[in-house]
């Protein structure tokens, strides 16, 4: 039977690789994203291969979730696949330097987000007794690295909450999994250094890093394993990155 997937962070990087993906392997799409305009251009494009719709709110507001969620419209309200990817890091500083409103933006949308979207949706599953949750979490929810204190613990959280979702919903048949890559080419360091797109490049400059179809690639390949079959944590790094501070660049 056709799947319906939720995808938070659809707009960019690897949510937006892992709906072209699914579109083009007939699951229905529910796309979400603050950015309107992206949205209704990757609705446009993607309806030629599956049904669309597509939810603008932020995730870090509660009441938006929960208002965007219950307008879905019914052919696509049983969600069978939730992939938590929206998120981002905020700055690049020593704790006793940091910016209070990143920490903010970085605890409200990667833990806070996380979590309403998770609450809003999981009732539906636990009562199907049915559902696949993917946590998209990081290299920086395994260890943690100079600076990235903050965008850190996010990613530690996101850790901790797979593992506690993995355990309190294993009564309920539904299988939850965490992915968690290393440096992948997106936005993610345009965010990261506020819109310098200089700065962000040289992130990924001098060696080859993950791209956002490769972690799409894997995020189909957990979702469409038998149902018997839980991958319940994946740590994915370029080839040419060994942590969080150790990359071989030429
Ligand atoms: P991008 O910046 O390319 O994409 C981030 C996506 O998250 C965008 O679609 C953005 O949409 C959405 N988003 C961010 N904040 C919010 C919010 N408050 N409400 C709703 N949507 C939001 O980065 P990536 O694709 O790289 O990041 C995706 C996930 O992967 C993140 O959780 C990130 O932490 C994680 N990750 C990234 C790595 C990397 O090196 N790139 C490595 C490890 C993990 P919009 O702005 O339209 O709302
Ligand atoms: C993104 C990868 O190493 O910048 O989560 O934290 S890193």
């Amino acid at each position: 039977m056709k799947k319906t997937a939720f995808i938070t962070g659809a707009t960019s990087g690897i949510g937006k690789a892992t709906a072209a993906l699914f579109a083009k392997n007939n699951i229905r799409l529910i796309l979400c994203g603050r950015r309107k305009e992206r949205l209704e251009n990757l609705q446009e494009e993607l309806s030629k291969h599956t049904e669309v719709t597509i939810l603008q709110f932020d995730v870090s507001d509660r009441k938006a979730v929960e208002i965007a969620i219950n307008s879905l419209p019914s052919a696509f309200n049983q969600i069978d696949i939730l992939v938590n990817n929206a998120g981002n890091a905020h700055g690049l500083s020593s704790i006793q330097d940091g910016n209070i409103d990143d920490w903010d933006a970085m605890i409200d949308s990667n833990v806070k987000g996380l979590l309403y979207v998770s609450k809003a949706i999981i009732p539906q599953m636990t009562t199907r007794n049915s559902g696949f949750i993917v946590n998209i979490g990081s290299i920086a929810g395994k260890e943690v690295y100079p600076n990235g204190n903050v965008y850190c613990a996010s990613k530690h959280a996101v850790n901790a909450l797979n593992k506690a979702m993995r355990i309190d919903l294993n009564k309920h048949n539904i299988r939850v999994a965490a992915i968690h890559p290393g440096a992948v080419e997106t936005e993610f360091s345009e965010v990261r250094f506020k819109g310098d797109k200089e700065k962000s490049k040289t992130v990924y400059t001098g060696y080859k890093a993950l791209q956002a179809e490769d972690i799409a690639d894997i995020i189909h390949f957990v979702v469409t394993r038998p149902y018997h079959v839980n991958i319940e944590d994946l740590v994915v790094y370029p080839t040419a990155q060994a942590s969080a501070t150790i990359l071989n660049k030429n």
